[in-house]
């Protein structure tokens, strides 16, 4: 019996959708399970508390643990950048889990075969959710407006759904988007206007600007990331911050992806900052959980660290 552990945004939704069709796995061979950043703090545990339960433990798109089945990834690990065996499939600089999923797992079964040929739908999919998940649209009124089957997924996960519903119903129609969508029931222009109206941020967030550096005070995931982008285009990173609980703070740093000559441009964000050990994530976005106490000094040595690179 597998137990299957995947991120719990779309690229995670994805693979897990890829590993079920990749495996052919009956309903009754596996247990999903999304899980958020924040959970990384406790993966480990939560891993070997799931192997010592006798299941096969898959983490998709998420942290490696010990003793895992399967693991496919793509956000930053230290020391290691491409990593591929029986129970691995790891590559930094893959923009997607999924399209590396795809391509290195699901693409191949399906080139042998002459008749019901999937490949074409599979590839362009691994196209899409790269776009999505690196943040590479050509601009954020791509991402506010477009009506893409990918990006409509992408609205409705975000919300929060039942996210096993999803990735059951993309396992069952083979990766086809727009089945899924229909049989979801999704209304496009519906969750369209609902994104346009949540990038108002206005009264949701409390900005306060270092010239190209900006500390956005949210309440917790209020605003759909990039958002401040959108008002503020000459911000080229921005801090989050938010509080998770009364003991601890998530913070997440991303580059705007929009700004040409971004001057951040190759900083490596994964890198985690002082008073962070649970930090993660890739180049241009990353974050962490930090705790109460170090709010302040971890806020201000971040702003100094960034400051100091741009001074450079
Ligand atoms: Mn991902």
């Amino acid at each position: 019996m597998y137990k299957i552990f995947y991120h719990n945004d779309l690229d995670g939704v994805i693979t897990a959708s890829a590993f079920i069709l990749r495996n052919k796995l009956k309903k009754e061979k596996y247990i999903l399970s999304p899980i958020s950043s924040e959970g990384r703090t406790i993966f480990n545990k939560i891993v070997s508390r799931n192997i010592m339960k006798g299941y096969d433990v898959v983490s998709l798109d998420f942290d490696r643990a010990d003793r895992l089945s399967f693991w496919c990834d793509h956000h930053s690990v230290d020391g290691v950048s491409y990593l591929v065996n029986e129970n691995v499939l790891y590559d930094k600089n893959a923009k997607s889990a999924a399209s590396l999923y795809i391509r290195n797992l699901l693409l191949p079964i399906e080139e042998d075969k002459l008749f019901f040929n999937n490949a074409k739908r599979y590839e362009e999919v691994a196209v899409a959710i790269d776009m999505v998940d690196s943040a590479s649209y050509e601009s954020i009124r791509y991402y506010k407006n477009s009506l893409n089957p990918i990006m409509t997924l992408k609205r409705y996960v975000d919300l929060k759904p039942d996210l096993n519903e999803v990735v059951e119903l993309l396992a069952k129609t083979k990766l086809n988007l727009k089945k899924a969508i229909k049989t979801l029931e999704i209304n496009p222009e519906m969750l369209r206007s609902m994104a346009i109206d949540s990038f108002k941020t206005g009264d949701k967030f409390e900005f306060i600007d270092y010239g190209f550096i900006a500390l956005c005070k949210e309440e917790c995931n209020s605003v759909p990331r990039y958002a401040e982008f959108d008002e503020h285009s000459s911000t080229a990173i921005s801090i989050r911050v938010s509080v998770k609980d009364v003991d601890s703070i998530i913070v997440r740093v991303s580059k705007n992806p929009w700004m040409t000559h971004n001057p951040f441009a190759n900083i490596d964000l994964s890198v985690p900052p002082k008073y962070s050990d649970t930090w993660g994530g890739h180049k241009n976005v990353a974050g962490g959980v930090i705790p109460m106490p170090y709010k302040d000094l971890f806020i201000d040595s971040l702003i100094e660290t960034l400051m100091d690179y741009r001074r450079k």
